[in-house]
């Protein structure tokens, strides 16, 4: 019997001895990133315009899951050099975060540039210089200003040249000093689930005002790039989109399942992702099918999905020197042939109403079996993240990719274990796709820097390295230990075996 033991735990050693350890190439980055709406603060301070997270957050107070706004947020305009010691102690290399639009244009329109919010961005930008920690900036993280809003935001082709216009202003005052910038986060995001759906400004007009909004943004994307190339390229830097794609697994094994796997993801990342990535550019060839074929029933003159020019289709294509991508969970795909029907009354056929998910023809479920979080939205999976990136590699021929986004929340407190599994299970999985399966991935970014205002969760979810006391008056951050997990990763470049659960975990402030 003690023999066996013996047996079992020899045979077990060795099993491990013989793994080899997961590490990255040296020139892999690993950094943090956070947003401005969701950090910041400071929402009507020292000359800051109201955005369209400012408004709806005070205006639907009942949306809001803790009915709270991010009004004071982390407080981040004010501790950001909190912040940045914290950064510093992970050992990362990059501090990926967001510059408001509407502390930079209070109105959206750069007749009124505001001095205050240029200075802000230049001390934040200096403080992570000098400790050695590179900027990679999002121009544009969901908080458009209000007043172009009112002017119908996204869904207003003229918004193209405000945001590029707001982008020269960037690249005029801070291309000097920062050169990695990210134009758009996740255009799915903020056009279905703003226009589409309940986020900010709320339209709820899925299959209309959502694919009105991702027009405008592909195209406001390819015009800022081209510009970028055509007034800035002695800067040497790079400019890339953020997509988010959660991996889209069909449910069986259905031919049915398979083909509305396929197509939701060819609406999800591949919206984005073909006109910019693809070979021939334009929108993904199943999405203007579809479209296109469900208007016609529903009696409309013109396709929902509107048309760009050729030259828009070459202008947007390839605007692109690396891909930024987003991933947290993992999604099964079901056809559905009609969701939410009606008669036609002039076919008489069954017919099914204008919105994405009737255009899309498919259902989206997770597995019971799925380790749960803190996010209804969110389960753990990792091997999806390894499927993703494969499929990714295989749709766009292989692209340059920085993983911007990955993280997972938890409830609040400090011994974070269930994070610290997380973070190691999905990037074994990036260690796979990169290692075994070729995919061109060379960075790691995970979310988030510290917890923050979670958009409609406020700040019921919490994604942090570090924990946020919302009850201290100085907003207390304290590392976690998945904090001291990451930065053993940040700093060894490999994903260790026998994690030493031991941080300093001194709080400041
Ligand atoms: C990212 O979006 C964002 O870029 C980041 O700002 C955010 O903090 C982070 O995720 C964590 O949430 O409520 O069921 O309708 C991730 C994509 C899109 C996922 C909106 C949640 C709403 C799902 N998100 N989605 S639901």
């Amino acid at each position: 019997m003690s023999l066996l033991i013996v047996f079992i735990l020899t045979a077990v050693i060795s099993s491990y001895a013989a793994t080899p350890k997961q590490c990255f190439d040296n020139t892999f980055h690993f950094g943090v990133g956070s947003s401005a709406l969701q950090t910041e603060g400071a929402w009507n301070l020292s000359g800051k315009g109201e955005s369209i997270w400012d408004r709806y957050s005070h205006d639907n107070q009942d949306l809001v899951f803790d009915h709270t706004n991010a009004d004071v947020a982390t407080d981040s305009y004010h501790k950001y050099k909190d912040d940045i010691r914290n950064i510093k102690k992970l050992g990362v290399t990059f501090y990926r975060f967001s510059i408001a639009w509407s502390r930079i244009l209070p109105t959206g329109l750069i007749d009124e540039i505001n001095e205050d919010g240029i200075k802000h961005y230049h001390a934040v930008i200096d403080e992570l210089l000098k400790e050695g920690i590179k900027p990679m900036v999002t121009m544009y993280h969901w908080d458009l200003p209000q007043s172009l809003q009112e002017l119908g935001g996204w869904t207003n082709p003229i918004i193209a040249d405000y945001f590029v216009d707001y982008a020269r202003v960037l690249l005029q005052n801070f291309g000097g000093k920062v050169n990695t910038w990210v134009t758009f986060n996740e255009p799915y995001s903020f056009c279905h689930d703003g226009y589409g759906g309940l986020y900010a400004p709320g339209t709820r007009s899925s299959g209309r005002h959502d694919y009105l909004c991702g027009h405008n943004v592909l195209r406001a994307h390819g015009m800022a790039f081209r510009m970028y190339e055509k007034e800035f390229s002695h800067l040497k830097a790079s400019v890339s989109i953020t997509l988010n794609m959660s991996w889209l697994e069909p449910a069986t094994t259905s031919v049915d399942d398979q083909a509305a796997a396929e197509r939701a993801r060819q609406f999800s990342f591949g919206w984005f992702g073909h006109p910019i990535l693809s070979k021939d550019g334009d929108y993904p060839p199943a999405m203007r099918e579809a479209i296109n074929r469900n208007s016609r029933i529903q009696g409309f003159n013109h396709s929902r999905l509107p048309t760009f020019t050729p030259e828009e289709v070459a202008m947007i294509k390839k605007s692109y020197h690396f891909v930024g991508l987003n991933h947290y969970t993992t999604f099964l795909v079901r056809l559905i042939l009609a969701g939410i029907c009606k008669v036609s009354k002039r076919s008489g056929i069954i017919d099914t109403k204008p919105s994405y998910e009737n255009d899309v023809g498919a259902i989206l479920r997770q597995s019971p079996t799925w380790p749960k979080t803190n996010s209804s939205w969110l389960k753990v999976v990792p091997w999806g993240f390894r499927k993703a990136l494969n499929w990714i590699k295989n749709t766009y021929n292989n692209p340059r990719l920085f993983i911007t986004e990955n993280g997972v929340s938890y409830e609040a407190g400090l011994q974070d274990v269930k994070r610290v599994n997380y973070i190691e299970a999905y990037l074994r999985s990036v260690h796979d796709a990169i290692y075994k399966d070729g995919c061109n991935v060379f960075g790691y970014t995970y979310w988030s820097l510290m917890d923050n205002y979670e958009w409609m969760r406020g700040y019921s979810e919490r994604f942090g390295l570090f924990e946020v006391d919302y009850k201290s008056s100085n907003l207390t951050r304290s590392a976690r230990l998945s904090a001291a997990f990451y930065s053993t990763v940040a700093r060894t470049k490999c994903i260790p075996d026998n994690f030493n659960y031991n941080f300093n975990n001194d709080t400041n402030n």
